[in-house]
């Protein structure tokens, strides 16, 4: 008996819970129409209905049929529909469903998230019988990923209630949820060959990389640019570039299509940065790294 019980209520509840969900993923929907709807409205009515797009989705109004007492201007009888504070419409008389279809209802849509206020108002009297207003509304999702004022630098993906962004292989999104951003910041120790990102092939676009390179304690290291070098010069100015750090020194930046010198960094930690913009297919460089004896300077100075 009391398992019964137990298990009834379980039941209810799992029911519950699922009308629940169901109803939260449904779209809202409904009917508007003015008091009396199709017989006639009364004297001396004001009512005014309010609904709002949920987060991501807009609101919109189909108006079917209007049959309301005509006067200049809307004074006596009038249905006004604002989108928040913006009168949208100030409508009375008759109008045919085609009528409000191509004048009227393509213009009766909130913004996204937004509201739409409808209000009723009727005069005193009427000379005679008028059937009101009828609307039928109803929510959509927005798809960001066509409205103008939504950029990703990537990939969109539309979902219901929201978008997203995503990026290609080798980026990563930005806390901005936007951008991507070229993943290529890295620590190496030794020998190696340091290449720009994305290599073989042209450098990713908008990379600000950072490599940190060491070196044993009382080496130094060598640095050699091998092979085509290629990065994105406009006008003689460095608009993608590689530079090179110590503490107490900075070689480059470095760009165009004249590979650099070899450099002697007579440093045991070094920073190699290197910076895209968005525009531009450039092939980038490859940077041979390596341990070099010191040769302190005072000792080179005491010798010559
Ligand atoms: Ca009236
Ligand atoms: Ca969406
Ligand atoms: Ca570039």
């Amino acid at each position: 008996m009391q398992a019964d019980i137990v298990s009834s209520t379980m039941l209810i509840f799992c029911v519950c819970a699922l009308l629940v969900s169901v109803c939260q993923s449904l779209p809202l929907v409904g009917w508007i129409q003015s008091p009396g709807y199709p017989h006639g409205y009364g004297s001396d009515i004001s009512e005014t209905w309010r609904r709002c797009a949920p987060p991501g989705h807009v609101l919109s109004l189909r108006l079917l049929h209007l049959d309301l007492e005509e006067s200049y201007e809307c004074e006596n009888d009038a249905l006004k529909i604002f989108e928040d504070h913006n009168l949208l419409a100030n409508l009375c008389g008759r109008m045919t469903l085609e009528e409000l279809q191509s004048s009227v209802n393509p213009s009766l849509r909130s913004s996204s998230g937004g509201c739409l206020s409808l209000t009723f108002q009727s005069d005193y009297s009427n000379t005679e019988r008028h059937a009101g207003f009828k609307a039928f509304y109803t929510t959509q999702d927005v798809d960001e990923c066509w409205e103008n004022d939504v950029v990703c630098s990537h990939f969109c993906h539309n979902y219901i209630g929201g978008y997203s962004c995503s990026c290609k292989p080798g980026y990563y999104l930005d806390e901005d949820q936007h951008e991507c951003r070229a993943n290529c910041t890295e620590e190496r120790y030794g020998a190696g060959v340091l290449k720009s990102p994305g290599s073989p092939g042209p450098y990713f676009e908008n990379a600000d990389c950072l490599f940190s390179l060491s070196v044993d304690e009382g080496n130094q290291l060598e640095l050699k640019f091998t092979g085509v070098f290629d990065v994105e010069s406009r006008d003689g100015r460095c608009v993608d570039f590689v530079k090179i750090k110590t503490d107490t020194e900075t070689f480059g930046p470095f760009c165009g299509k004249k590979r650099p010198a070899d450099i002697l960094t007579a440093a045991q930690h070094i920073k190699v940065i290197f910076h895209s913009d968005l525009e531009g297919t450039n092939q980038g460089f490859s940077l041979e790294y390596k341990p070099k004896g010191r040769i302190l300077k005072e000792l080179l100075v005491v010798h010559c």
